[in-house]
């Protein structure tokens, strides 16, 4: 499988019951729109260990760079609009942003470090939604969690916006 893994869930179950409620199924499936410091925390675990090449366990500039700053470059623009960095090279304004991230200074972004911008660089909701969809496939679980993941895979999830529309 690869992408789901039991901390996922356990980082999920805020009060650790061992069972998600809307809220915390809420939360499973949309990550990056969490607010429970413990599912965040999880996804910077999850992002430090995707983006370390050389295993030391942080990010350093190279696999910030090439891994990471492509998709939280608009989180750098959007903050500095008033004086924007020139266009000759993306390595300054990456610079910037990992220089602002680095809060201790020693040119490694831990887990705690990757927080502010965690919801920037996390897979979007239609890939979690496919991996979801596959995953349930193979896994047996009660009555309640299949109808809610149906309910969110088959997008009823956006009712409340479809109805104010109309
Ligand atoms: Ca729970
Ligand atoms: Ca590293
Ligand atoms: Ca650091």
């Amino acid at each position: 499988m690869g992408w789901w893994k039991e901390e996922h869930f356990n980082a999920s179950d805020a009060n650790s019951d061992g069972l998600l409620n809307i809220t915390e199924f809420n939360d499973f499936l949309h990550p990056s729109d969490s607010k429970s410091p413990k599912l965040l925390h999880w996804l910077c675990k999850e992002e430090v260990r995707e983006r370390d090449t050389d295993r030391d366990g942080k990010v350093n500039f190279d696999e910030f760079f090439h891994g990471l700053f492509d998709l939280v470059r608009n989180y750098d623009e959007e903050d500095h609009n008033s004086s924007h960095p020139s266009h000759d090279s993306l390595e300054s304004p990456a610079r910037h942003l990992f220089s602002q991230l680095d809060k201790d200074g020693d040119r490694l972004l831990s887990e705690e470090e990757l927080l502010p911008i965690i919801g920037k660089i996390h897979p979007s909701e239609r890939y979690y939604a496919k991996q979801q969809a596959d995953y349930i496939i193979s896994q047996p679980m009660t009555s309640e969690w299949c109808f809610m993941v149906a309910m969110d895979v088959l997008g009823f999830q956006n009712g409340e916006e479809e109805e104010q529309v109309l």
